[in-house]
């Protein structure tokens, strides 16, 4: 099997687990996919302006896209909501001048009802780049300390360089198992 979907072998036989890894465009999450080896990656283009990425791996499922920019094409995204068991949310530790957009993205994603039980990983990416963000940084930037009742960890991560890739999910992993 290999790579780092070893570590969701507990969850393989049971339920099917949906996983969205989102964030804004260019925050690493297409490296990251790759760097999970879950399996081939599809694209798929739903509709203008949006393409969904989209791994399988026995009953574990994983789809990506881009939030942020145009807020017309928001609604369809909901396509997509239904029975998340988790979020692994990407940010760029480097771009300090859309943190803010991210933060609202993020907190927009919590008034979506279909997303309130979501496990949510986020990973403060691009760690390998002298001068990114702290995590401590990036907690404040998003606002984290808002979240009282949602079950949550952030992790120092490079997609690049494959740090925090294995603890952040193998977290998700345990996280996941404890669900009902
Ligand atoms: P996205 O899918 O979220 O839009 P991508 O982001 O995975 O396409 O990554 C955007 C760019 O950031 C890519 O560079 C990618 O190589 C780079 N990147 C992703 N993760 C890291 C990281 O941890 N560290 C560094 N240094 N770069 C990263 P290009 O040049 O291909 O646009
Ligand atoms: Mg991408």
């Amino acid at each position: 099997m290999g790579g780092l979907i070893s570590y969701f072998s507990q969850l393989f036989g049971t339920r099917e687990r949906r996983i969205l890894i989102l964030g804004l465009d260019g925050a690493g999450k297409t490296t990251i996919l790759y760097r999970l080896q879950v399996g081939e990656v599809v694209t798929t283009i739903p509709t203008i302006g949006f393409n969904v990425e989209t791994v399988v791996h026995k009953n574990l499922k994983f789809q990506v896209w881009d939030l942020g920019g145009q807020t017309s094409i928001r609604p369809y995204w909901r396509c997509y909501y239904s029975n998340t068991d988790a979020i692994i949310y990407v940010v760029d530790s480097m771009d300090r001048d859309r943190i803010g957009i991210s933060k609202s993205e993020l907190f927009a994603m919590f008034e979506e009802p279909e997303l309130k039980k979501a496990v949510l990983v986020i990973l403060a990416n691009k760690q390998d780049i002298e001068g990114a963000m702290t995590v401590a940084e990036v907690v404040n930037a998003l606002g984290l300390q808002a979240l009282k009742d949602k079950k949550y960890q952030i992790f120092k991560a490079s997609a690049i360089k494959g740090w925090g890739l294995d603890e952040s999910m193998e977290w998700l992993s345990n996280a996941l198992a404890q669900q009902k």
